[in-house]
């Protein structure tokens, strides 16, 4: 059955990759499923035909045959489930890289998505430089954890999981920063991530979306 994800029609980011279309198309290469991509307006986002597959006006979205996903989280672990790659046959390696997952989404991306949005929404606010320490810093404690627990491991438990796709596709979003290179065993970590031949595939394909050329290599 085919398989079509949404994402934007032209990324705000030019093609960095930040856009969350780049997690599920970097799930789907690692487990080795082609898929085809509808791109789409911000207009069109908030049109029914799109609010009837995502009720926030969003991407990316995921359509398999009768079954439409919305939420990056679901759909890698939708991906994760049914096909092998990504997920331990151990049950309780399993739930551990589940576990990871969850944390990416749960308590290490908020801090990061706020500091993007109090650098660049609220950066402007006279009340923003005396904000802005108390963001970093929250950004900053949840590194520091993840860096003490991450050790000089390759992976957050084991081979490469769903757990460390999505991690390293939240820390992604730190990259310009420069915060991340204050851990530099997170630096090494999402450079790991970046250097998996999938990853590099999914990369290329939004890139080549964003700048009109064909993808290469
Ligand atoms: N929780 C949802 C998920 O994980 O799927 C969040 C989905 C989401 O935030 N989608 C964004 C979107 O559709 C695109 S990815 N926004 C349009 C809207 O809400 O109207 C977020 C994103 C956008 C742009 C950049 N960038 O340019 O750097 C980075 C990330």
């Amino acid at each position: 059955m085919t398989i079509t994800i949404t994402a934007f029609e032209r990324s705000p980011d030019g093609g960095k990759g930040l856009a969350r279309d780049t997690r599920v198309r970097w799930a789907l290469e690692e487990v080795g499923q082609p898929y085809e991509v509808r791109l789409i307006s911000f207009g069109a986002m908030k049109e029914p035909a799109h609010l009837a597959l995502h009720p926030f006006g969003q991407i990316p979205t995921y359509e398999e045959g009768d079954l439409g996903l919305f939420e990056t989280g679901a759909i890698v672990f939708h991906i994760a489930q049914r096909h092998a790659g990504l997920l331990p046959d151990d049950a309780n390696a399993r739930a551990r890289a589940i576990t990871w997952m969850f944390a990416a989404l749960s308590t290490v991306e908020p801090p990061i998505l706020e500091l993007g949005t109090a650098r660049l929404i609220e950066g402007d606010k006279p009340w923003s430089a005396e904000r802005m320490p108390l963001v970093e810093d929250r950004v900053r404690n949840r590194l520091g954890q993840l860096s003490h627990r991450l050790g000089d491991a390759d992976w957050l438990d084991g081979p490469f999981s769903a757990g460390d796709l999505m991690m390293v596709s939240v820390l992604l979003r730190l990259k310009l920063s420069g915060i991340l290179d204050e851990y530099p065993n997170l630096a090494a970590y999402v450079a790991s991530g970046e250097s998996r031949p999938a990853y590099k595939r999914a990369f290329a394909a939004q890139l080549a979306i964003n700048t009109g050329q064909p993808p290469t290599g």
